[in-house]
């Protein structure tokens, strides 16, 4: 009795971390982890995965955001848009300052007045 408790519970906690690791995320979580991964994925090119360097945010507009940023191959419209997120004018964007971008752009997609 004991055992076949212990092995039921056993069944629970694997079914748990299964249902964790595979079953449906909300999808909101889920987006927020994609956004957070992405921007590691491309920020970390240089090593430094806590901050894009405008190259690295090229890259990111280019693979990522084609269709939401327009021209986001164009060298002129990156710098325009890297000047006007990157609030400390270190010429890196943080995740802080990345995510304004996200923003207007969601806020657009939306139909939202900003
Ligand atoms: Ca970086
Ligand atoms: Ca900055």
């Amino acid at each position: 009795m004991v055992r076949a408790e212990g092995q039921g519970l056993l069944y629970l906690l694997q079914h748990r971390t299964l249902y964790l690791n595979t079953a449906a995320q909300p999808t909101m979580e889920a987006a927020i982890n994609t956004l957070v991964t992405q921007f590691k994925t491309f920020a970390g090119k240089d090593g430094c995965s806590n901050t894009l360097s405008r190259d690295e945010f090229q890259n990111l507009l280019t693979a990522q955001l084609p269709n939401f940023v327009k021209n986001a191959s164009d060298p002129a419209t990156v710098d325009q848009l890297m000047g006007s997120l990157d609030e400390n004018n270190d010429g890196e964007l943080t995740f802080s300052e990345f995510w304004q971008l996200l923003g207007k752009l969601a806020s657009t997609q939306g139909g939202f007045s900003q």
